[in-house]
């Protein structure tokens, strides 16, 4: 018998799917919400640009919706409670520079990391996802390279005033994500999605933002390994 390449179908109903559908949903959905606020507090810190701000959160709160709308749809409860664990650490470190008007690291955090991390993830999962979720996905990764777009645009107009802060807080926040992606890898994989790919597809994005935002290729490396342990 001759062998036929063609992708394994994916079965969305299996207690196992929805088992890992339950924290990968929960997470989506937290970090859109958590997405939405912290573009509203960028808009405080920086007011020339809270109009834009404000946009940036409202997609990020529509998002949210099309998100809890396909856990609805695979009839899934999400683990809200395994979110916000998930994004504890990250979360409040974006609080602590907000307190004290760190608006690099906001931006770093927000824009660039978590920015990065969802399209990563978004492509990732468009493939893989069910007909449902994928339409959606698919509408909002779209949006997620605006939010990424923005973010490198206001850093690349201050490179040189925010460099050194930029490497601070990527050295303090990018082994964050690894640890995340960790904790998540078992349930991506249920989703037919791979961790390696995941971190390719971060590494790829992140990279091309630093170097946008006026990063040699030398630190580009330095700072993408920050933290990547196997
Ligand atoms: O800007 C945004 O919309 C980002 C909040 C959303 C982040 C979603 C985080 C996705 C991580 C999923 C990990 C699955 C392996
Ligand atoms: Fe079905
Ligand atoms: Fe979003
Ligand atoms: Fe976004």
């Amino acid at each position: 018998m001759g062998q036929t390449l063609e992708a394994v179908a994916i079965d969305y109903h299996t207690e196992n799917y929805r088992d890992a559908y339950s924290r990968i949903n929960a997470i989506v959905i937290e970090g859109e919400a958590e997405a939405y606020s912290n573009y509203l507090q960028l808009g405080e810190l920086l007011p020339e640009f809270t109009e834009d701000f404000t946009r940036l959160a409202k997609m990020e709160d529509r998002h949210k919706k099309g998100f809890i709308a396909c856990g609805k749809n695979l009839k899934v409860t999400p683990d809200m409670d395994f979110a916000e664990k998930f994004f504890a650490e990250l979360h409040g470190n974006f609080q602590k520079a907000f307190a004290t008007g760190d608006i690099v690291t906001c931006l770093l955090i927000q824009s660039l990391i978590i920015e990065c991390f969802a399209i990563a993830a978004y492509n990732i999962y468009i493939p893989v996802a069910d007909p449902f979720a994928r339409k959606i996905t698919e509408g909002v990764v779209k949006d997620e390279y605006l939010h990424l777009n923005f973010g490198e645009e206001w850093l690349q107009n201050h490179f040189d005033d925010s460099k050194a802060a930029l490497e601070q807080a990527n050295r303090q926040n990018l082994p964050i994500v690894w640890k995340m992606l960790n904790q998540v890898e078992n349930d991506a994989k249920v989703l037919g999605m791979e961790k390696e790919a995941l971190v390719e597809d971060f590494m790829i994005q992140y990279g091309e933002s630093l170097g946008k935002i006026g990063f040699n290729t030398r630190d580009i490396m330095r700072m993408s390994a920050m933290g990547l342990v196997a």
